[in-house]
């Protein structure tokens, strides 16, 4: 017999080559929860709705079966672990992991909601995946800055401009102050700003705003594309015209995307910036889909150099736990468990630590509350709070370099506002307020 049932297994002890999967389970009125629980472990691994007499018929499919082995149940509905054997899954191949363990299963009508909390990625297949090519580390060389927060701009309007326009933003927020500029997550190569214009006007204007500020400056180029082969041409355009980074909408454009540009990258000596537009159609319903840090773990295993987790604060729902638990996820070597509920530990290895982004709905005004829930060792971006600023976009980068400026200098901002009229007028503009 090989009903759902008989993917749980409450005996069941894992051992050091299981992966393990937290899932919350909401299971409907008319269903049995050991049946809907199995029918999570089965339809995620190798079976389906009919018992198929598997056991007896392919004895040897059960070394590659999920099984239930914990089941909690509490107010808030069922918590329960799947252990899959790590021989479950072809090795480095993200897309397949998510097929199994984040696959048919939300669709199953045995259950009524389904939320992968967390994976656990045991030694052996952590080591199959290559990590941070560039890092936390990498990226504070390019830059001389050991210790700071790295600040970064995207022009606003998001898409539109000319790519003239695009280019002199950059300019302005370079010598404003500020680090890098970011393309936003859906400018690609539209007929206003066609790609490899805009990387030669922009990185044009990124040199010469080094020569006059003599600090390195970047840009965080969207290589995002149509197909994978127009992508790596585009990073290989990035590396030809002197960038330091290409960017990629690593949702939208997928996985196994990610995993080609990353090899790319390797042999181009490029950093890689991931912008997670598109995950709050499945990371925010706490009872229904995938959370952001199995977003963020796959991430980081699968090499990107910098994430946007969110700011807890900003226009975009991140709650506090789950920020502080993606920037371990990120940061640590080893991830403690639980910062948020439910959440798992993680052994990291030799992987390299991505920089965590903080952005969305940030202005001058409440940067100090990011750097005291988060700490200094993260990108800080600010669009709105910066070309929305009544001077425009070189008054609004003055005005975050001195926010930020000011909590390094344990300055109120308003304290520091005496001094720098741009942050002032920030001050007038926004106070002390959170977007909504
Ligand atoms: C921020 C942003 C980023 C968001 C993405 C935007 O602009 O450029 O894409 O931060 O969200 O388009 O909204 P503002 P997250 O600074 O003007 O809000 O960082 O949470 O992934
Ligand atoms: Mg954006």
């Amino acid at each position: 017999m090989a009903g759902y049932e008989d993917f749980v297994d409450l005996g069941y002890k894992p051992n050091a080559k299981d992966i393990i999967a937290v899932f919350k389970v909401k299971v409907p009125e008319w269903e049995k929860p050991e049946r809907a629980f199995g029918a999570v472990a089965s339809e995620s691994s190798v079976g389906t709705w009919t018992d198929l007499n598997i056991w007896a018929k392919y004895p040897h499919v059960k070394k590659v079966a999920a099984k239930v082995y914990s089941i909690e149940h509490t107010p808030h509905g069922y918590w329960i672990k799947i252990a899959y054997p790590e021989d479950h899954f072809e090795q480095n191949n993200v897309s397949q992991i998510l097929a199994s363990i984040a696959g048919n299963d939300f669709g199953m009508k045995a259950v009524d909601g389904l939320r992968l909390q967390d994976i656990q990625f045991t030694k052996t297949v952590m080591k199959q995946y290559p990590g941070p090519g560039v890092g936390i580390s990498g990226i504070r060389k390019i830059f001389d800055v050991p210790e700071r927060p790295l600040m970064l701009s995207v022009p606003k309007p998001k898409v539109g401009m000319t790519t003239e326009e695009h280019a002199d933003i950059g300019y302005q927020i370079w010598t404003g102050g500020l680090d890098l500029l970011k393309d936003d997550e859906n400018l690609t190569n539209q007929k206003f700003n066609p790609f490899k214009k805009r990387v030669e006007k922009t990185l044009k204007m990124r040199n010469k705003a080094e020569k006059v500020t003599g600090l390195k400056k970047s840009y965080l180029i969207n290589v995002s594309a149509p197909t994978v082969e127009e992508m790596i041409e585009r990073a290989r355009f990035v590396k030809k015209q002197g960038g330091e980074y290409v960017m990629l909408d690593i949702i939208t454009a997928g996985w196994s995307a990610l995993a080609s540009l990353r090899n790319e990258c390797k042999d181009l000596g490029l950093a890689i910036h991931a912008h997670r537009a598109m995950h709050g159609a499945f990371t925010r319903n706490p009872d229904h889909g995938i959370s952001m840090e199995v977003v963020s773990k796959l991430a980081r295993m699968s090499g990107v150099d910098q994430l946007h987790i969110g700011t807890s604060i900003g226009k975009l729902v991140s709650p506090k736990e789950e920020v502080l638990q993606c920037q371990s996820i990120l940061t640590a070597k080893k991830t403690k468990e639980n910062i948020r509920e439910h959440c798992l530990s993680q052994d990291w290895g030799t992987k390299k630590q991505v920089f965590p982004v903080s952005s969305g709905g940030l202005h001058p005004g409440i940067v100090d509350q990011i750097l005291k829930m988060f700490g200094t060792n993260i990108m800080i971006q600010l669009g709105g709070g910066v070309h929305g600023h009544p001077k425009g976009s070189y008054a609004g980068a003055v005005a975050m370099r001195a926010a930020i400026d000011a909590y390094l200098d344990k300055q109120s901002v308003e304290e520091k506002a005496k001094t720098c009229p741009e942050l002032k007028e920030a001050l007038k503009t926004w106070g002390r307020s959170l977007p909504k």
